[in-house]
Order: C-alpha cells, then structure tokens, then sequence
C-alpha cells in the first residue's frame, strides 16, 4: 500500500516521466539501480542533448564565425542561435550580453580580472558571502593581491541564511563590488538576492550573482533580479561540461577590457596595435566549445519544456518529502535549514566520517558527494571539516528518496557503537 501511494503520487508520476529522458539513470551500480543523487556536483543529459553534441560532430563540424563554406554557415547558425535561446532563458535583454565561457568559474575569473583588475585599487572593498563556492572567493582574493583591495564577509546564521542586517552594514563608499552565490551548492540556500541587488545599487555598487546551482532549480531573469554579471554553468543545467555563460549588462562588458587574446575576439590586428571585437565576441578569444554550446542551446529547449512550475513544485515535493525521514535518523545533524531551500540535504551523522557514509550509500547504489564541497570557510562556520550531500534533480522521485533513508540506516547499522 505505501509503495503504492509513492507510485501514485502525482509528482512522482510526473518524474517517472522524466526519467525516461536520461539514458544514464537505467544504469545498475553495484548491482543495484543507480539512485543519483548527485545533482549539484553535475546533473545527468537528456538524451536531445546527447544527440544534438553528436549531430553537429557527424554532420555538421566546423568552425564557427570564420568559415565561408556550408558547414561553418550552419555550425555559425546553431552556435548563436544557441546564445539567443540562452537569452530567452535567462530574459537578458539582448543577446549581445550573453558570453560563452567554460563555466560558472571562468565566469567569475573573467568579471575579477577584466571589470575587477581595471577599477578597482588599494583600499576598496569586495563584499561576499561565508557560504561560497571557492570558485567566488579565490578569483576575488587573488583580485585583492594584485590591488591591494580587501575582501569583506556577510556571515551566516544558524539555519544557513545570510545576515542581511549586517550585509547592510558592511556596504560602504568603499565598496566597489558585491559577489554572492543566488543558492549555496552546500546548504541549498536560496538567498534573497533581489534584495542584495537593490541595497548595493542604492549605493551604486555592481552586483555578481554565482547562479552555478540556480540555474536548474529556480527561474532566473536577471532583468527582475537586475544584477550586474551573472554566472552559471551549462552542466549543472542538464547541458555539456565545459561550456558556460557570463550573463552581463551591456554597458559593463562594453565598458571592460578584454580578457584574453586570440582569434576571433579582434577586429583588426598589427604589430603596432590591435582594435577589438564587439560584445560578446571581445570575450571570446580562440575556438570556443561550439558542440557544448549547442548542447546547452538544447538542454536550455529541454528544461523550458518542462516549466519551472512543474519542476519547482516536484524538487520542492521532494524536499518536504525526503527532510523528516532523514532528520529522524538518530544520530544525523541536517546543515542547512534555511526557509528558502532548493532540494539539497547536507548531513553530518554522529561517529561517521561522511567519506564513509558516501563509500556505504555507493554499495547500495545511492550516489552522493562527501566532502567540503568547495565551500571550506563556510564548513568551518557549522564547525564540520566535510558534509555528506544528497542533491535532487526534476528526474528524481521519492522511491529514491526512501533509497537514500534506508542506506542511511545502514550506514549506522555498520557503525553502530
Ligand atoms: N559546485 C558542487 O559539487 P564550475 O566548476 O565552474 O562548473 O562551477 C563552480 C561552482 C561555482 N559556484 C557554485 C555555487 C558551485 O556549486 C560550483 C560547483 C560543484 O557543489 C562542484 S565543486
């Protein structure tokens, strides 16, 4: 009968639907269907955006924007025909603001370097959050040792919220800049960025949204949001590895100075001076990933298939689901209990390295990440060296869930004193 019910349950339907999308998920491990529940570290393709890398390779390959022949016409095609889709996606307001980059951490590098190491100087200051990512702490420190800038630090509370009364109180005439993460890959925070974005500008002070684990899981459009830059990267987003998008306003990468040189990102080039591209090619020296950006072109067509709503009201089903069963285990401390959650549960569980509760729940088949996951200050914060973390996607379902609970169980059977 309980079985029953789970089977029957309207999300949980939705998601076996899902499912059959991602060839991958009928993989047995360890003799055992796979439970991947690994979704913040990389999500898993449909199969449209295997095939799409697949058909550009066996039918179409060339290079793009350099070509006078057929194949560099269509490869050329699909490529920005994927930046617009991207736009739509995200609601930028034009296409143009729309960079290909290899990730959420070129993305950031990119905004460090180019907007950061041109404006910034000795004495000013770059406000960010103890919940990042080390991909949004390390570019900016190494930002403040070739300027003498200092980074500022919004703390976190108990549950894994941002203090915004104190984010406020650090924004000052020295701040030139504001990085934060829109949902913590540890916690599964969603933080009230909107807000962030309004108090700094109230200052005029540019804001860079890390969307590395937003982009899947909530709607992103960064006109509403209204922030500066804005990262992500196509694999967390059902897409390739590899490829990723800078989102930034249109007077800003105008503004910027190239980041890198090489083909493509020049208008004209001789010993004695070069002149640079428009915007986004300026940013886009060398070869880019032209079989990953078709790629995300689809994964970004697959995801608008499915809607937000459908897939926000079944993560967040599952979430709900999933929270309580795992918090009754004895034993087992749930980091990360903010109001505003995306479908990731990090624990910690008394007596067991989380090394080995990952090692155990990969016997059963339950694939989970343990560690710091990138995010070492914010460990030290909850007073932890490592997690584990159990990350959900649209494609889960709570029969899987369950899997997770019950290999958590045998985890403390294992271990038990
Ligand atoms: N987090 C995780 O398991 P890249 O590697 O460039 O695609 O993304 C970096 C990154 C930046 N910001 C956040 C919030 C992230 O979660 C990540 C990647 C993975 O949590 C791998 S460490």
């Amino acid at each position: 009968m309980k079985l029953f019910d789970r089977l029957l349950h309207h999300d949980d339907l939705q998601a076996q639907f899902w499912r059959t999308d991602f060839p991958i998920l009928k993989t047995r491990v360890q003799g055992k269907p796979l439970v991947y529940l690994d979704n913040a570290a990389t999500t898993q393709k449909p199969l449209a955006v295997i095939e799409a890398e697949s058909e550009y390779y066996g039918n179409y390959n060339a290079n793009v924007h350099r070509g006078v022949h057929a194949l560099s016409a269509r490869a050329t095609e699909a490529y920005e025909d994927a930046r617009a889709k991207v736009q739509r996606f995200v609601n930028a307001a034009s296409s143009d603001e729309i960079v290909f980059v290899r990730g959420t951490t070129e993305a950031i590098n990119l905004v460090a370097q180019s907007y950061g190491r041109s404006r910034l100087q000795a004495g000013d200051e770059i406000i960010l959050s103890q919940m990042e990512h080390h991909s949004n702490i390390v570019p900016w420190q190494m930002l403040c040792q070739q300027t003498g800038a200092r980074l500022r630090i919004i703390p976190v509370n108990d549950q894994g919220e941002l203090q915004l009364g104190i984010y406020e109180a650090l924004l000052n005439e020295r701040t030139r800049l504001v990085a934060v993460t829109h949902v913590s890959n540890a916690l599964g925070t969603i933080n009230p960025v909107k807000s962030i974005v309004e108090l700094a500008h109230r200052r005029g002070v540019p804001v860079l949204l890390d969307g590395a684990q937003a982009i899947a899981h909530v709607p992103v459009d960064v006109q509403a949001l209204d922030c500066d830059f804005y990262a992500f990267s196509a694999h967390k987003l059902y897409g390739p590895t590899g490829v990723g998008v800078l989102y930034g306003k249109m007077a800003l990468l105008e503004a910027m100075p190239a980041y890198q040189g090489g083909g493509d990102m020049i208008r004209s080039v001789s010993f004695e001076e070069t002149t640079y591209n428009t915007v986004p090619y300026k940013f886009e020296a060398g070869t880019p990933n032209i079989a990953g950006v078709i790629g995300l072109g689809v994964a970004v067509d697959y995801v608008g298939s499915i809607g937000f709503e459908a897939l926000v009201s079944h993560e967040q089903a599952l979430l709900s689901y999933a929270t309580p069963l795992l918090a009754d285990v004895p034993g087992l401390r749930i980091i990360g209990n903010a109001r505003e959650k995306t479908g990731i549960l990090s624990f910690v569980l008394e007596g067991v390295h989380p090394h080995d509760i990952g090692t155990i729940l990969d016997g059963e088949g339950v694939a989970i990440r343990a560690g710091h996951h990138c995010t070492m200050p914010l460990m030290e914060r909850f007073g932890v060296a490592a997690t584990a973390r159990a990350s959900f996607a649209l494609y889960n379902t709570r029969l899987e869930a369950d899997a997770l609970v019950a290999a958590v169980y045998k985890v403390r059977e294992v271990f038990k004193p």
